[in-house]
């Protein structure tokens, strides 16, 4: 897949987004339709397109969207609530977007997994 998802656009600047959070090595913002009422993508800004494409050397970037993940909830006043982390993984699970990406979602009681 060539370079330039959508979402190295945002991080590139080339398409606008509210950004939550972004250092080095990952970026946080909003959806285009949030699922929640607390609704952020993290990513990691390495162009990995999905989690069957990492590599070792991406373990300490993995770790991070889950340090990144903890301080969104704590600073949308998810912390204690409780907020669900999810990462749809090709078609099956509904993957849009070829840049591996964590969402993070919370502020509303949220439908179960397992039903
Ligand atoms: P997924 O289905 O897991 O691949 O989720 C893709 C997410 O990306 C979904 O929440 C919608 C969001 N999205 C797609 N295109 C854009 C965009 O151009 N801007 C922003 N902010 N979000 C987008």
């Amino acid at each position: 897949m060539a370079e330039g998802s959508v979402f190295t656009k945002i991080i590139n600047r080339e398409l606008p987004a509210t950004i939550a959070y972004e250092d080095e090595e990952v970026i946080a913002f909003l959806p285009l339709r949030k699922q929640a009422p607390v609704h952020f993508l993290i990513v990691p800004k390495k162009e990995i397109h999905t989690i069957n494409d990492v590599e070792e050397e991406d373990a300490l970037v993995l770790g991070k969207l889950f340090l990144v993940a903890k301080k969104l909830a704590k600073e949308n006043g998810i912390f204690e609530t409780g907020y669900r982390l999810a990462m749809n993984i090709n078609e099956d699970a509904g993957q849009s977007v070829f840049h591996l990406h964590m969402h993070l979602l919370g502020g509303e009681k949220l439908a179960p997994m397992l039903p």
